[in-house]
């Protein structure tokens, strides 16, 4: 390959460079024959591009392949670009050499109008539309400005086991994985071992995925899912609502600057949340909950419904501190002023998303933790080596877990939490 005919992606094809030798590497999107002309539409990573193939300009025999080839195909193209306004993005390539890398059985199964079931058994093919492209593309940026921020502020990665013995989050969503002649589970948060190593690293974070046997055929309901998860030393419920906050929002702000062409695919017009959150309390959320007419006591944890009429109340993202003990894990830090609630936090996304994370400030005395542990019905044996960090230098320290899923299906109004991810898992779906 020569300077002057460097390899490129259809992005880079821009009016600017009229005249420009380039390859092109990509799949026949479309095609249509017009006479002596065929206009393919080339995908490729970044994007679509028109091809036109003038039958003066290959030899017949090219000429001829371009007029078999079936969409799905893998090809090589070089010509020169030029710009016509009739072509969709005002420029286009106009072919000297086609070559087909694989031929494309014709019966490629995604077709305008079929089901959402047939979509998800060929989510392996699914994953070539553009916009599918464009919302994966976006939950990587997503995840490297996370990375980005969590960086800059002194937390260090770290990555945690996913074979666990002791449940984080109530065993009733443990899966059991036999592990040679005993039992182990898969991992629901990677939190309590992110306790163990900020008495090494005082700040850490891991980006992971969890794994929960819910049965919950929601929206916002995954088997498996990502989480960033951070958690900091001498940290409070309030310093770790200020991380959470800055640390999405720079995010947010990345992704409306960085993937606009992700989000034009999309059809968005996105504006990031602004700081401060607003931060209301369990019992002030309780209050607005009935004044909304939804039954709900004192004591009850919000479900999907709950969390979609609070939240619609809401433009930005907001916090809700404060939930009662029996809401929330065993390892929650009651609240100094009233013990019947926790230090505990979840962050609510707006317009009826609901929650996107949750966190707070965990236990720091010894005694108070196994004697929660015992009140929630769980073995102090289980969690030996967790109840040793409060044995030896225990401080008080806080951290959350954000969804990644959850978040990218806000940021893009998805409608279902599967669409954010490669290849969902959910209660009826380990394939593909
Ligand atoms: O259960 S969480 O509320 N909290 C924890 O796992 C803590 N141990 C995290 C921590 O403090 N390090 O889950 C955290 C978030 C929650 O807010 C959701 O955004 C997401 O994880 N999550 C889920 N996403 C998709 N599907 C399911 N089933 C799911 N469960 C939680």
């Amino acid at each position: 390959m020569t300077n002057n005919e460097a390899q490129m992606h259809s992005l880079d094809i821009k009016k600017e460079l009229e005249g420009k030798l380039v390859t092109l590497r990509g799949w026949v999107y479309a095609k249509r024959l017009h006479g002596k002309l065929i206009f393919i539409t080339l995908r490729d990573s970044a994007g679509l591009i028109q091809i036109t193939i003038n039958k003066e300009k290959v030899t017949e025999e090219e000429f001829d392949q371009a007029k078999d080839v079936t969409i799905e195909s893998s090809v090589t193209i070089k010509g020169h670009i030029s710009s016509d306004l009739r072509a969709p993005r005002g420029v286009e390539v106009q072919c000297n050499s086609f070559n087909i890398n694989s031929m494309a059985h014709t019966d490629y199964p995604i077709r305008l109008g079929v089901g959402k079931e047939i979509l998800l058994d060929k989510r392996h093919l699914q994953i070539r539309s553009p916009k599918v492209a464009a919302i994966l593309k976006i939950r990587g940026a997503y995840i490297n400005l996370v990375r980005e921020w969590l960086n800059a502020h002194r937390f260090k990665e770290v990555t945690c086991p996913i074979f666990i013995t002791a449940a984080c989050e109530g065993g009733a969503t443990l899966f059991q994985v036999k592990y040679f002649k005993k039992r182990a589970f898969l991992s629901q948060s990677v939190q309590l071992y992110q306790e163990a190593a900020i008495m090494s690293l005082e700040k850490v974070y891991s980006i992971e995925p969890s794994f929960r046997a819910e049965l919950s055929r929601t929206r916002r309901h995954l088997t498996e899912f990502w989480q960033v998860e951070a958690e900091a030393a001498n940290a409070t419920l309030e310093d770790i609502m200020k991380i959470q906050e800055q640390m999405l929002t720079y995010a947010c702000k990345g992704v409306a600057e960085k993937c606009k062409e992700e989000l034009k695919t999309l059809g968005l017009i996105y504006n990031p949340p602004k700081t401060p959150f607003l931060r209301i309390t369990y019992n002030e959320a309780i209050k607005k909950l009935q004044n909304l007419d939804v039954k709900i006591t004192w004591g009850s944890d919000f479900g999907a419904y709950e969390e979609r009429v609070l939240s619609k109340q809401f433009k930005n993202p907001f916090f809700v501190i404060k939930y009662p003990k029996k809401c929330k894990a065993f390892y929650h830090e009651p609240d100094p002023k009233n013990s019947d609630v926790t230090l505990s936090v979840d962050l609510l996304a707006p317009e009826g998303f609901g929650e996107i994370s949750g966190g707070g400030q965990r236990i720091s005395d010894y005694d108070l933790l196994i004697q929660n542990i015992e009140e929630f019905g769980l073995n102090p044996s289980d969690y030996e080596w967790y109840i040793d960090l409060r044995k030896y230098g225990s401080v008080v320290h806080s951290g959350f877990g954000m969804g990644i899923e959850r978040v990218i299906r806000w940021i893009l109004k998805l409608p279902h939490i599967r669409d954010a991810c490669l290849f969902p898992r959910t209660p009826v779906r380990v394939y593909p």
